[in-house]
């Protein structure tokens, strides 16, 4: 099992134990009570309190975690920049196409039209040599688009499109080389 799935099926467990006693809780605390026995005062300033917990714990959520974002990251000195353009229905440019391993690529991702026809958002897939999904990244226009990686392993990578483009975007298939040192 990778990191990712203990990860996600510990969060899965933990909220649903969670959520199990919260709803367990509430039937208990709203069992063979009538109505008029509701204490409405107490149940609003108790409300009001846990909206103010909640604002402050999701912003403080935000703030601890915003800055680790990939997206608009920049790789560092010594990194490779690899321009990528995306037209219907190519990926016109690549390059380099070649890059060494163990330093990070930044990869500058952008949309242009082309033989009169629009520019159009495309999604760009890197693929290893087995054909995995290494990452992907919107491709949009009139913007350009960063994301950073660092390859390990040489080999020929593929990048397909993952964002519907129209009628040939199946076409969009290019490929670059990943070096040794
Ligand atoms: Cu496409």
């Amino acid at each position: 099992m990778s990191d990712t799935a203990i990860v996600i099926t510990v969060a899965y467990a933990v909220a649903v134990v969670i959520g199990s006693v919260v709803s367990f809780a509430i039937y208990a605390s709203t069992r063979g009570r009538g109505v008029d026995d509701v204490d409405t005062p107490g149940h609003a300033r108790r409300e009001t309190a846990w909206l103010i917990v909640m604002i402050v714990a999701l912003f403080a959520l935000l703030m601890a975690t915003i800055f680790f974002v990939p997206y608009g990251e920049t790789a560092g000195a010594g990194k490779q920049i690899v321009r990528v353009v995306g037209v219907q229905y190519a990926w016109a440019q690549v390059e380099p196409s070649d890059v060494v391993v163990d330093r990070p690529v930044e990869f500058w991702l952008e949309s242009e039209g082309i033989n009169g026809e629009p520019a159009v958002n495309h999604g760009l897939g890197v693929y290893d040599p087995d054909g995995t999904l290494l990452f992907q990244a919107q491709v949009i226009p009139g913007q350009v688009q960063k994301v950073v990686h660092t390859f390990t392993e040489p080999g020929t990578y593929e990048i397909l499109c993952l964002e519907y483009c129209g009628a040939k975007h199946h076409e969009m298939r290019s490929f670059f080389e990943v070096r040794g040192q």
